[in-house]
């Protein structure tokens, strides 16, 4: 991370009068090990928090303005942004440019204040639109910053509640809560097994030497409406309902086909990808508890298939990602990891095979990979200056 933290130094000092900023904090993006779409209904995810971050310097200012800069990916020139903050009397609303609105909903949900208006530098290596929760990061990481200015009661899970309340309110996604959640709680060598429904995390440890995740990156994202995601939420909606159930995590596949007849084709393959993977996601985490891999990878291969056929999130591109990884021996299992419709895979493998399995991959998949070998890190956190 230093060499980011030095580059945002160098940034806020070109563009702030040469000044160095009092406050550093950051946010990690996250890759998601199994538990896919499981958590707007309810269920259990196993995401892990990666060593890639947004990172926010800054400093505060006492007219109450807020400017803000941030290097696009691979842009030569700072783009800046400067709007008064919310003591000006005036609510904040969504706007250009987007990637302003999810600080923007930062600060209009936060639960302390008034806070002061101040400037700040945004770097980060969470690849944006990757899968990997830039936009999570994002936000978390602007959460720690307000924190720093003015502080609220510290507790966790209200901050990734209101980092998530912004995405509904001033990105128009209606997420669950896997992204903000292992931002705010990731911890360094473990995956947690969240239970979306109740809240409760139990940390997993991933520390075995032997084994190693790689995350590789398709480079593709697919050109959609936007209406995927909230037209998944709303099919589970309404499965749920025709079966009598809260949310899908009530549910179990016998409900399911007891009303078969009366859910649409498409409601009923999207409640059978949910009701299975919930159960995955549990049978995951004992298998990782065990040590046993192999278990661990085979419901890593249903769930991508489950993605692929009854969820249709998955696309060419992370397909053939998934074949090549599983053809090398000492792959363990292979999926696709996060919302869909491209960014990046997720592989569990033996750490031994690791850098061979990167040039397979490289040398068949058609597109242009990038690969992390990565290990569990720590949630969001206030950065030494
Ligand atoms: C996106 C969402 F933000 C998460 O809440 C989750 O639903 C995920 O897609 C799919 O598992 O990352």
């Amino acid at each position: 991370m230093a060499a980011q933290i030095e580059e945002a130094q160098r940034v806020y000092a070109e563009c702030f009068g040469g000044k160095k900023p009092q406050i550093g904090v950051f946010a990690p993006g996250r890759v998601n090990l199994i538990g896919e779409h499981t958590d707007y209904n309810g269920g259990f995810v196993l995401p892990m928090a990666l060593p890639l971050f947004t990172a926010i310097l800054g400093t505060p200012r006492d007219d109450g303005k807020i400017s803000i800069v941030t290097m696009a990916e691979g842009a030569d020139e700072p783009h800046r942004v400067d709007f008064a903050g919310p003591q000006e009397g005036k609510p904040l609303s969504p706007g250009l440019p987007k990637w302003a609105n999810y600080v923007k909903g930062v600060i209009q949900h936060y639960r302390a204040g008034p806070i002061p208006g101040f400037n700040a530098v945004i770097t980060s290596t969470v690849p944006l639109g990757g899968g990997l929760s830039s936009s999570a990061s994002l936000e978390v990481a602007t959460y720690t910053f307000l924190q720093q200015l003015c502080p609220d009661d510290g507790d966790p899970i209200q901050k990734a509640l209101a980092c998530q309340k912004a995405e509904h309110t001033f990105a128009g996604v209606p997420c669950g809560i896997m992204d903000q959640f292992i931002s705010v709680l990731g911890r360094e060598g473990h995956a947690l097994l969240i239970d979306c429904r109740s809240l409760e995390v139990t940390p997993l440890p991933l520390t075995d030497p032997g084994l190693a995740v790689l995350i590789t990156n398709s480079n593709v994202r697919h050109e959609l409406t936007g209406s995927e995601y909230p037209e998944r939420r709303r099919q589970c909606e309404e499965a749920a309902k025709v079966l009598g159930k809260e949310t899908l995590r009530d549910a179990n596949l016998s409900d399911l086909k007891a009303k078969k007849e009366n859910l649409t084709g498409l409601c009923y393959r999207r409640a059978r990808h949910v009701i299975n993977e919930i159960e995955r996601t549990t049978n995951a985490a004992q298998a990782l508890k065990r040590g046993d891999y192999r278990e661990f990878g085979k419901l890593m291969v249903e769930s991508h298939n489950s993605l692929r056929d009854d969820y249709e999130v998955s696309c060419p591109e992370l397909d053939e990602l998934v074949a090549i990884a599983l053809e090398i021996p000492g792959v363990y299992g292979s999926r696709m990891t996060g919302g869909g419709f491209g960014g990046c895979t997720v592989t569990l493998l033996e750490a031994s095979v690791a850098e061979t399995t990167k040039q397979k991959i490289q040398e068949k998949y058609r597109g242009s990979p990038t690969f992390y070998i990565t290990k569990p890190s720590s949630g969001a956190g206030v950065l030494p200056l």
